[in-house]
């Protein structure tokens, strides 16, 4: 049987620890469904069709990754697709203590789906989409933090804005 995990986030925009994790996740699993979460009652950034079209851009030369988009409870999504995996990324200890309620709250949904987890590259422990935002706010260079693509869009984006 082919595994395939599942990798959620909003993904606000995706930066370069996403990407670490996703690569990474890429090698372990046959195949990475990289799902942005749709949620309404949050303000992004980037609209779900944004932030997925920057991911298929930043992630077309890893062949078993997909991008898809969802709404709802993860777990539903993970069963819809027939996934036996999801996959997060941990960067500190805050970070753990939310995962291990969600991956607690998800195991108690479905038995059947385990949560893995992938410390974060030491290059991007402190990274987040965030903060990039918050730099690329204010004109200053996220070349470091995010791949090309992402970084002229949000150049645009806050060029617009102003
Ligand atoms: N290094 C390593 N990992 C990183 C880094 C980094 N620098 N930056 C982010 N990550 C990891 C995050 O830890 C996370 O695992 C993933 O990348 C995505 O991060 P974000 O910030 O884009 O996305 P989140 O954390 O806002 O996503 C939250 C979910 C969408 C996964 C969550 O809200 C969810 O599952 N929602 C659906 C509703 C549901 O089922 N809830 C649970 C039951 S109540």
């Amino acid at each position: 049987m082919a595994s395939i995990a599942v990798c959620p986030g909003s993904f606000d925009p995706v930066t370069r620890g996403h990407l670490d994790i996703i690569t990474r996740g890429t090698k372990v699993f046959d195949q990475v469904i990289v799902a942005v979460l749709n949620n309404r009652t949050k303000e992004p950034l980037f609209s779900v069709e944004e932030r997925v079209h920057l991911l298929e851009e930043t992630t077309k030369d890893l062949p078993n990754v997909t991008i898809d988009s969802f709404h709802g409870l993860l777990i539903d999504y993970v069963r819809q697709k027939n996934a036996n995996a999801i996959i997060k990324g941990l960067r500190a200890v805050s970070d753990f203590e939310y995962e291990l309620q969600m991956a607690s709250i998800n195991r108690k949904l479905d038995e059947e789906v385990e949560t893995f987890f992938m410390m974060t590259n030491n290059k991007y422990s402190y990274l987040s989409s965030s903060i990039v935002k918050e730099i690329a706010k204010y004109q200053a260079p996220v070349g470091d933090l995010v791949p090309p693509t992402v970084e002229e869009a949000l150049r645009q984006k806050y060029s617009s804005s102003n």
